[in-house]
């Protein structure tokens, strides 16, 4: 049986470090066969055998298509999504493509334009092994609002978050420098109040529109909001101050256009925050699951037991084992 994490390894330069993980990586698919794949020739042809099992999701308007199904014999989650077409590009598409004429009617005219293969990516996420959450995760189902108190957290989410949620292996291969290495940003490397900063695999850092880095902290005992306290300020403060300072002199992009935020519940629970450009409508940007940091700062400041303490509203999906646990407990 061939092997796609052994593949994905040697794509993201690393050891067998993640073995039983899934692994997640984001590759440039050119149409065309281009040789335009920086991940080296291993991965070119991961995708050449892919059957497909279902769309999970998909959309005209966001032009994406998420499809569940397998890669050998393994249970695979691919993405695929057509890139925002960039100004300076455009001189070349002009110039190098091929127009064929759809209809003509007085001064309108539609037209079929066959740019170059380089010009012409998709952005391809591969989950491979993926779990049956992955899976889940990317299926469009109805949502429900649940409220969290303290106290559900206590008894409810926390031990269920404990007994399955999604592997943070592939944050700690970035903390550690045995995968995305070369895509790192900044890092602080403090042990307490230290972040690294990144892109998001969302971003395909070909332009600022839609720019998005996440800030992963160096601690490791942080699931989420809700572990936050007023001794977690300094750290807060810091990615705050030094996120904000690097986006603004590598991207020239000042802190009064960007978003940063916290997600309740994340996907993944080791602390990270979110650095989204305020022109981009951000898959989770809405008021149900971000945090904006300047407020989550600003209330652990006026009360240090705020996320301790409060109730906090988010999202769960119908078929999400929460859900059924919240029920159980006769809170919903
Ligand atoms: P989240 O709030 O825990 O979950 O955010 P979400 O995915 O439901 O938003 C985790 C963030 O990390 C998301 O914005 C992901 O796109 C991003 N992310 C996830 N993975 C597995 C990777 C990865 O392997 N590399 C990078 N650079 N970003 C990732």
């Amino acid at each position: 049986m061939a092997d796609c994490r052994k593949r994905k390894i040697e794509v993201v330069g690393g050891g067998d470090e993640s073995k039983g993980r899934e692994e997640t990586h984001t590759f440039r698919k050119v149409i065309g066969n281009e040789p335009g794949d920086d991940n080296g020739s291993a991965s070119e042809s991961l995708l050449s055998g892919f059957k497909t099992i279902a769309v999970l999701r998909d959309s005209a308007r966001e032009k994406n298509i998420f499809i569940h199904g397998k890669i050998d014999d393994q249970e695979a989650v691919v993405i695929l999504e057509k890139t925002p077409i960039r100004e300076e590009s455009l001189p070349e598409i002009f110039k190098d493509s091929r127009l064929k004429l759809e209809m003509k009617n007085d001064i309108y005219s539609t037209y079929q334009l066959q740019p170059p293969p380089h010009l012409n990516e998709i952005k391809t996420t591969v989950v491979c092994p993926a779990t049956e959450k992955h899976v889940k995760k990317y299926l469009r189902q109805e949502t429900f609002l649940l409220e969290e108190s303290g106290e559900d957290y206590l008894s409810i989410t926390l031990p269920f978050i404990q007994s399955q949620s999604f592997s943070v292996q592939w944050v700690y291969n970035i903390l550690e420098k045995k995968a995305e290495a070369d895509r790192i940003v900044h890092e602080d490397p403090d042990p307490k109040v230290g972040f690294v900063l990144l892109p998001d695999f969302k971003w395909d850092q070909k332009q600022l529109d839609d720019l998005y880095l996440i800030a992963i902290v160096h601690r490791r005992d942080i699931k989420s909001l809700r572990d936050l306290t007023s001794e977690h300020i300094p750290l807060l403060s810091n990615i705050r101050k030094g996120g904000q300072e690097v986006i603004q002199k590598r991207y020239s992009v000042p802190a009064t256009k960007l978003r940063v935020y916290l997600h309740y519940q994340p996907s993944y629970y080791h602390l990270h925050v979110h650095f989204t450009s305020l022109s981009y409508d951000a898959p989770g940007c809405g008021v149900e699951r971000a945090h904006l940091l300047s407020d989550v700062i600003q209330n652990l400041e006026a009360d240090p037991k705020y996320y301790r303490s409060r109730c906090l509203s988010f999202l769960v999906r119908a078929d999400d084992g929460l859900l059924r646990k919240f029920k159980d407990a006769g809170r919903v």
